[in-house]
């Protein structure tokens, strides 16, 4: 397979090649976490957030959650996409109509570059979660649209690029607390306010890794062979959830249509950084970095609620194993 990558080369991607004897499709980056505790004075941890290529290095939209556990989203900077400095305060999302700005809370940001213009899309506290979208071309100034959908709803993760010519988006119905069931659907919407022509994709099942639940991870990653979607796959144990990250394959004109989904995760949390934090065992893909040129994949992921950390792949692998090796359906 010669993969083609619908995407800029991006050279300064952070990277580091697999370790020697590892035969995973997803390695860990050797100086996790990217992110530790107290990154601010007043934030015990960043997670579940998202980087994008900015000028010569990399800006993103992060996850804070301090004392009080409310998460809210703050601007992050980096040179090379492994150190961070984050605004100490929260990003300021303004629209006329205050009850579109209306607080509760605001976490697992997605950014997703559609047409020069970076959208953010978020779970947003509307009583209960549905899907804040808010749109920035500087980073500073964010101007925050309609919620999109319906309380409850989690994972709102839009394509880069309109689909026949309607904004597409992934997520996930939901309930207001944690959600032991749970589908991955599309919506498309003309202006990103009203959305429709809801469209089911993947459901939670066999195998046991998803068992649970699945959620969006990254906005997918236009290729040859359809688009890489990466994900969050949830299994349910006598000790609670635990989530781990994999990989499926889309139409490219009809994204609803899974063409294969791996029939196995990608990765599983292990590292001591993924045990250990305000809940063990997660692993929340959230944002991707990818190099058209060599195929290679930086993925930021959220650990342990906690810590954001970083595992390099390549796409035209992981596009390979999820074909050779999908679901049975
Ligand atoms: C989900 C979301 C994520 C979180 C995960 C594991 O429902 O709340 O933000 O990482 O649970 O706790």
């Amino acid at each position: 397979m010669k993969l083609k990558i619908h995407a800029p080369a991006l050279p300064n991607i952070p990277w580091q090649p697999r370790p020697k004897g590892n035969t995973d499709l997803l390695w860990r980056y050797s100086k996790n976490p990217v992110v530790g505790r107290r990154p601010l004075p007043h934030v015990t941890g960043i997670y579940n957030s998202a980087v994008v290529p900015w000028k010569k290095g990399f800006i993103g939209v992060f996850r804070t959650e301090g004392m009080s556990r409310v998460p809210h989203l703050h601007v992050g900077r980096s040179p090379d996409g492994l150190k961070f400095t984050f605004e100490p305060k929260p990003i300021v999302l303004t629209n006329a109509d205050p009850e579109v700005t209306r607080f509760e809370y605001a976490y697992d940001p997605r950014v997703t570059l559609i047409d020069g213009v970076y959208y953010v899309t978020w779970c947003n506290g509307y009583h209960g979660p549905t899907i804040g979208i808010a749109k920035t071309t500087d980073f500073v100034n964010f101007e925050q649209v309609e919620n999109a959908f319906l309380p409850y709803n989690r994972n709102g993760v839009l394509f880069p690029r309109k689909v026949n010519g309607k904004y597409l988006m992934l997520s996930r119905p939901s309930d207001t607390g944690h959600t032991p069931f749970g589908d991955i659907f599309t919506s498309e919407s003309p202006d990103l306010v009203h959305w429709g022509k809801h469209r089911h994709v993947l459901g939670k099942g066999w195998p046991w890794f998803q068992g649970t639940k699945i959620g969006a991870g990254p906005s997918p990653i236009e290729t040859s062979e359809g688009w890489l979607l990466i994900y969050h796959a949830v299994t349910g144990t006598c000790n609670g959830f635990v989530y781990s990250i994999s990989a499926m394959l889309l139409d490219l004109d009809q994204p609803w249509k899974v063409i294969a989904s791996a029939n196995q995760a990608l990765l599983c949390p292990e590292a001591e950084y993924e045990l250990s934090g305000f809940v063990p065992g997660v692993c929340f893909p959230v944002g991707a970095l990818c190099d058209a040129a060599t195929g290679r994949l930086a993925l930021y992921y959220g650990a342990a609620d906690t810590f954001t950390a970083l595992c390099f792949g390549n796409v035209e692998d992981i596009v390979r194993f999820v074909k050779e090796n999908p679901l049975q359906k």
